[in-house]
């Protein structure tokens, strides 16, 4: 089988997606996310202009070796736009291999572990009042496991909250939106939002947290500290990633479970973090980490330290994306949890997909492939529209990490 062709799809339902149609001479195609929030058409040009000519011609079969030719192969490696555009392509044909098979993709990376992947869902609310409101509705809608965030007195905006009321969407159109941060004000409040969750709630739901990269390492060993009494399930990104080392301090104060990983892209970020045991839960994306190979080498690496996996699967990773995590979840023995933000019906009509929601899980289906396809005609109808994620300062100006 040869691969005869490649187009890369821009589209914009609800919000932009970039997607990767990869064509055979057998009449079978893959489908591959390549979509990076906020930098979209960087990963377009590098896949239209650097990749896609290179692999016309090649075998789709040769997962390992088209992986390697186009990161080993070149000699600029690694980062964001990189990977998403080798994430596509490695996702594309696993796809078509595993249609040309006539299997659903798990049967060919390891078969069945399990019969259902347990998920957690968002809830969030402007103040303390709203965000425990929100995590009732979502019991109500039979979620297990609950991420919570919420406004925090003092500050106009905060990560995860929607100013209008509706489903949050961080990023927007036109330039990028500025918001405040005050560390002082998020520590002194979270402990009292979780308190008033576990009161309310009780123990038997999964509770998480995303402190979105804004601490130093004493702060978040501190937030840790001060969280343990309500047993979360993980707190997330408590510092940005980028020094692994801090995580030994983050470490030595606090038994609260650790998830990291949303914005690395190769299992170099993230080696020490893994090795040394100074995180419970790895969250890279299929997409943004260069797609299903490495993901699942990172994952069988992952199984002796004891730390499992808690892929990203916010609304910027198309079903593409969340199919391939759900197929590798399902093979895998250290499956943590999978993120689940459910993506607006525009976007479902778009990208017809196999895969469920029931009762706090998601269910991949049997059909060959991934099991998404993507309706091109519909796509069409809705332009790629610029959009930012919002940038971060400090009340004196100074920026800080969103
Ligand atoms: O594009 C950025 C989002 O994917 C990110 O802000 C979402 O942190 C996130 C999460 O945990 O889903
Ligand atoms: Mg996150």
């Amino acid at each position: 089988m040869k691969i005869t062709d490649a187009k890369v799809l821009v589209a914009s339902p609800s919000r932009n997606f970039v997607t990767l149609k990869v064509l055979t001479d057998a009449g079978v195609h893959g489908l591959g996310d390549a979509t990076l929030n906020g930098r979209e058409q960087a990963v377009v040009a590098y896949l239209e202009q650097h990749l896609v000519p290179c692999l016309i011609g090649r075998d789709p079969f040769q997962t390992e070796d088209t992986w390697q030719y186009f990161y080993r192969g070149a000699y600029w490696r690694r980062g964001p736009v990189t990977m998403a555009a080798i994430g596509a392509i490695d996702m594309a044909l696993w796809d078509i291999k595993a249609k040309a098979l006539n299997l659903p993709l798990y049967q060919l990376i390891g078969g069945r572990s399990r019969g259902k992947v347990l998920v957690y869902c968002h809830a969030n609310g402007r103040d303390l009042e709203e965000a425990v409101d929100d995590v009732g509705r979502h019991i109500e809608q039979g979620y297990r496991a609950i991420r919570v965030q919420s406004g925090i007195p003092g500050l106009e905006a905060a990560y995860g909250i929607s100013k209008d009321g509706r489903k949050y969407e961080p990023a927007a159109e036109g330039l990028p939106q500025e918001s405040l941060w005050s560390t002082e004000k998020y520590l002194n409040y979270l402990p009292k939002l979780m308190r008033r969750v576990r009161d309310t709630y009780g123990d038997d739901i999964e509770l998480l947290h995303d402190a979105h990269h804004r601490l130093t390492p004493i702060e978040a060993a501190r937030l840790g500290k001060e969280l343990e009494p309500f047993h979360l399930f993980w707190l997330e990104d408590p510092v940005a990633g980028e020094l692994q080392e801090s995580f030994r301090l983050i470490r030595k104060h606090t038994v609260t479970p650790l998830a990291l990983g949303e914005v690395f892209n190769t299992v170099y970020d993230c080696l020490t973090l893994l090795t040394e045991q100074l995180i419970d839960y790895i969250r890279m994306t299929v997409v943004h980490g260069g797609g299903i190979t490495p993901i699942l080498k990172l994952a069988h690496l992952a199984e002796p330290y004891h730390v499992r996996t808690g892929f990203h699967g916010a609304t910027d990773l198309s079903p593409v994306t969340l199919a391939a995590a759900l197929h590798v979840n399902t093979a895998i023995s250290n499956f943590g949890i999978q993120e689940h933000m459910p993506h607006a019906d525009l976007v479902d009509d778009v990208f017809p997909h196999e895969y469920r929601f029931e009762a706090g899980d998601l269910y991949i289906g049997e059909q060959p492939g991934l099991g998404v396809d993507y309706n091109e005609e519909l796509a069409s109808r809705y332009p790629y529209r610029r959009a930012y994620l919002p940038v971060a300062r400090k009340a004196d100006g100074t920026m800080w990490n969103w």
